[in-house]
């Protein structure tokens, strides 16, 4: 009953059909620019669709279920519907109970503003003519009698006195007339060749809006004056039908072509603020009363967040929550707690009379904090941390700084946003590194882990002898020692010792490039001289022979043997 069904379309469709053949051919093309209002039917529709924003509320049938129900129309009071259905009109319930066929072969109801009658169509006589009766079918009386009474809707003033309705005094030329109750007084308000048709009485009874046929071949919205003078294009030239005033009488709703479909839409007494309610949906009818609408405000301290809904107004009996984590809550105040950050979708319904709903949604964005790690790798005392997975759920690049476990209290800011740095560890030992991530909101996370150093392992990369200075009996030799980490990257402030020809030791320091030179004077002429290192000492590297070599070949690594050139 209460689902949005083929039913629904078909009926919406025959509603279209009819008055498309009354208003000559519409285009499916034309689209409207509108504001989206869509009626939320996911979950079945309530019996009264309601806009989310709920500042517009419209009946498009979909309270009934039967095969062939349209034109709905409200009691002013709120309480009930009547409608078509099979060709007889039915008044039900508001809530879409208690259905009772009043009348039978009757169309078009219309109730009067003060509720005692409903206006109808029928051919019962043999021609289409405009009725009166009760609410309960009871004292049926005929308001018009051969006055070119035509098939539409028929529309009351305010003061439930007078009715105006679609007439074909000439014809072949459909217009707007009006006739007192009693069938007196029958004026027509329109005149131009044209089709005139689907009449909506303004609640304050100063305008009569209509579709005509007048400004082109697609029937568009148009407002006239309750004596049909001063007749004028509503919002430049709209393609619509079933005009209906709101109960305040700022907008109205209509039926037009969407993209794909027909559907309703609202606009503005004063032609603009165009809004989509939903496709396949025709002849809206406005909720009498007081309009509901949902409004809401929120402010969140971290996690939680405190919902209020004051600003709503209407005639709301209740209000439920939906916090979008699958919470739910009622109250017109209320507060959450969030078990995570992250972005909820919220949403606020009110219920009010007759089973009119409103929703209002917003949707909340809490803060989540840094996620921290890091990956270390060392080599030696030389550790290259990479915190590329350090990051903030929310996007931003959270801040980073360093406590290596070496320093005390320090901690080493990052700047420039790298992902991987080196911090050298001044002596072997084991260490607690911790890496500290802060977003935007002073959320800290933070990552450690223990790191035990030893000294790396050096050893000779190479060896050359040159011959530096040459005099009459003697020349003098040097040899240039390079030191090399595992990575075989010169490593400074090493400490070699060697010797000549086995002699005494001597020694160098290598500089930033890894390498340092000794020098032996006055060998013999004709003599070749023996170098050797004996040792190399770093406090950061233990030197290991094993691994001395030379990449060019002129030593073993160790030793090398230097003739005069
Ligand atoms: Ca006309
Ligand atoms: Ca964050
Ligand atoms: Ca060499």
């Amino acid at each position: 009953m209460q689902r949005f069904t083929l039913i629904v379309v078909a009926v919406a469709w025959a509603a279209v059909t009819s008055a498309d053949a009354r208003l000559g051919q519409a285009s499916p093309s034309y689209a409207l620019g509108y504001t989206e209002i869509y009626c939320d039917c996911s979950g079945g529709c309530p019996a009264f669709c309601t806009s989310p924003n709920a500042r517009r509320v419209v009946t498009p049938l979909l309270a009934t279920a039967g095969p062939s129900d349209s034109a709905a129309a409200w009691s002013p009071d709120g309480e009930k519907v009547a409608y078509v259905n099979g060709g007889d009109i039915v008044v039900m319930e508001a809530a879409g109970t208690n259905a009772v066929t009043v009348t039978l072969s009757a169309s078009s109801p219309a109730w009067s503003p003060d509720g005692t009658r409903i206006a109808f169509a029928s051919n019962r006589t043999g021609a289409p003519e405009l009725y009166l009766m009760n609410p309960d079918g009871s004292n049926v009386v005929l308001v018009t009698m051969q006055m070119g009474f035509a098939w539409s809707r028929p529309t009351w003033s305010p003061d439930s006195s007078r009715l105006a309705f679609t007439c074909e005094v000439d014809p072949g030329n459909r217009d707007i007339c009006v006739i007192g109750v009693n069938g007196r007084d029958r004026l027509r308000l329109t005149a131009d060749p044209a089709i005139d048709d689907g009449a909506a009485w303004s609640p304050d009874g100063a305008t009569i809006a209509f579709t005509t046929a007048r400004f082109g071949a697609d029937g568009q919205l148009a407002t006239m004056d309750a004596d049909g003078s001063n007749v004028v294009r509503l919002g430049g030239g709209i393609t619509g039908w079933d005009a209906a005033w709101s109960p305040d009488g700022l907008y109205l709703a209509f039926t037009s072509w969407g993209s794909e479909s027909y559907g309703i839409y609202t606009i503005s007494a004063g032609g603009d603020d165009i809004s989509w309610v939903g496709d396949f949906m025709a002849e809206p009818a406005w909720m009498p009363g007081e309009l509901l609408i949902a409004r809401m405000s929120f402010w969140c301290d971290r996690l939680t967040c405190h919902f209020d809904a004051t600003a709503s107004t209407g005639p709301a009996t209740a209000y439920s929550w939906s916090f979008g984590d699958g919470a739910t809550a009622s109250g017109i105040s209320v507060s959450h707690t969030y078990a995570a950050g992250g972005r909820y979708d919220v949403a606020m319904t009110l219920s009010g009379e007759h089973g009119a709903t409103a929703t209002a949604r917003d949707s909340v964005s809490l803060n989540r904090p840094p996620v921290a790690s890091f990956t270390v790798a060392c080599e030696g005392l030389s550790c290259i941390f990479d915190w590329s997975g350090t990051y903030d759920p929310d996007g931003e690049q959270p801040g980073v700084n360093w406590n290596f476990g070496d320093g005390g209290d320090s901690w080493y800011p990052i700047e420039g946003r790298p992902s991987a740095g080196r911090h050298v560890y001044a002596a072997p030992g084991t260490y607690t590194a911790t890496i500290r991530a802060a977003d935007a909101y002073y959320e800290v996370a933070t990552s450690s882990q223990t790191i035990t150093v030893t000294r790396g392992a050096m050893h000779v990369g190479d060896i050359d002898g040159t011959t530096v200075a040459t005099q009459q009996s003697t020349w003098s030799a040097m040899a240039t020692i390079t030191m090399h980490d595992e990575g075989h990257r010169p490593v400074a402030n090493v400490v070699v010792s060697a010797s000549w020809n086995g002699g005494a030791p001597v020694s160098c320091t290598t500089g930033a490039a890894g390498w340092c030179a000794l020098t032996k004077s006055r060998i013999p002429r004709k003599a070749s001289v023996a170098f050797a290192v004996l040792g190399a000492s770093n406090s950061s590297f233990v030197y290991a022979p094993t691994g001395n070599h030379d990449a060019d070949g002129g030593s073993n690594g160790t030793t090398i043997t230097i003739s005069k050139q």
